[in-house]
């Protein structure tokens, strides 16, 4: 492959690895690089137009709906809608899942779980924000897609991807035969392939975690803390603490230099903050694709039992190593000593 193919020639190139591609999920894939395209046109001129700010509703979570939210959300559903490969969306930004009933769209195999735009609450203040895609194909065979055809597990996911609208605009995604990430040439136009088998150091020295919550943290996640802060030149620490409240943003640093992303449960959040679906899942399935790890401090995240569209999970991941050694912190401390931490209904399975 040639550094600089676009994303569409990459596609082309890599459909042969898929043995019943007949195209639709390139065609997919496709769609969702062209509605990036225009969320990114718009998030790169937030300040300048009246579509930064609140529209003073709230979504399912609770979250008030930025204006960008709800313009990025109808790029992607109309970019699936006209696309003709999808069949059900599931967003953050929507509490039903949605059926994609366009003419072209009758036999659409595929299932997108998105958040369309994560972090927003950075968007005031010009901080990096994401969005975040799960593609799944349809179980049942004929009629409507359904509820069960959503629920699928994180390891059943055929792709996932991010956007990351920063100092550069990229696309990475996966199929399952690795990572690879695009970097939007505006003079083009087209998402440029820039960093081709991204791997995620097996070790690193940045942990990224927001420590003001650290008194409702459970033990597991304190005590893993500490770990981070003792000076230790053997072992590279203390380590750095970087934390933007921008997940992709985040994951993103951590994927290119090595580190740990943590969002545990906490008093506040008690089955964690993170949507499994449409955030921990697809993120999962990349970064273990990069060669790292990714778990609930106790479990794989993508074997989790999915019950609910928008369920949430605790997320420990990033370099393998140090996911390795949160998880032996938080063995200190068994699932339900955690969960009685706090009222919470952590899910343990
Ligand atoms: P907190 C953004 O709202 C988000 O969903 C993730 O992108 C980010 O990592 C997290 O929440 C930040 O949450 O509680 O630290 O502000």
């Amino acid at each position: 492959m040639s550094i600089n193919m676009t994303l569409g020639q990459f596609i082309l190139e890599k459909q042969g690895d898929f043995p019943y591609a007949k195209g639709e999920l390139s065609r997919l894939l496709r769609d969702i690089g062209i509605a990036a395209k225009i969320v990114n046109r718009e998030v790169n001129k937030a300040g300048l137009v009246d579509i930064i700010g609140e529209v003073g509703s709230t979504n399912i979570q609770g979250e008030r709906q930025k204006k960008l939210d709800i313009y990025a959300n109808e790029q992607f559903i109309s970019a699936f809608q006209y696309g003709g490969e999808c069949c059900i969306v599931v967003s953050e930004e929507n509490d039903e899942f949605i059926h994609i009933e366009s003419e072209v769209s009758k036999d659409a195999k595929y299932i997108v779980a998105i958040d369309p735009l994560d972090g927003s609450s950075n968007i005031d203040v010009n901080v990096s924000v994401g969005t975040v895609f799960s593609i799944y194909r349809r179980k049942s065979v004929d009629g409507k897609a359904t509820l069960d055809d959503i629920l699928q597990k994180g390891v059943e996911q055929v792709a996932a991807g991010y956007v990351i609208y920063g100092s550069s605009t990229m696309l990475v995604y996966t199929t399952g035969k690795g990572v690879n990430g695009f970097t939007l040439d505006p003079s083009i136009g087209e998402f440029c392939l820039s960093h081709p088998d991204m791997r995620i150091p097996k070790d690193g020295t940045i942990y990224s975690i927001n420590e003001g919550y650290y008194t409702h943290f459970p033990d597991g996640v304190k005590k893993y803390i500490k770990y981070c802060q003792v000076e230790d030149s053997k072992t590279n620490r203390p380590y750095t603490s970087r934390y933007i409240g921008s997940m992709v943003a985040d994951i993103h640093r951590n994927i290119i230099l090595g580190g740990i992303f943590i969002y545990p449960i906490t008093a506040s959040a008690p089955n964690g903050k993170l949507r499994l679906v449409y955030e921990c899942n697809p993120i999962a399935f990349i970064i273990e694709q990069a060669g790292g790890k990714a778990s609930n401090g106790y479990q794989r995240i993508l074997d989790l039992e999915v019950t609910e569209l928008h369920q949430r999970s605790a997320i420990f991941m990033g370099s393998e190593n140090m996911v390795n050694k949160a998880e032996e912190m938080m063995a200190c401390f068994s699932p339900q000593q955690t969960k009685r931490n706090f009222e919470g209904t952590m899910v343990i399975q």
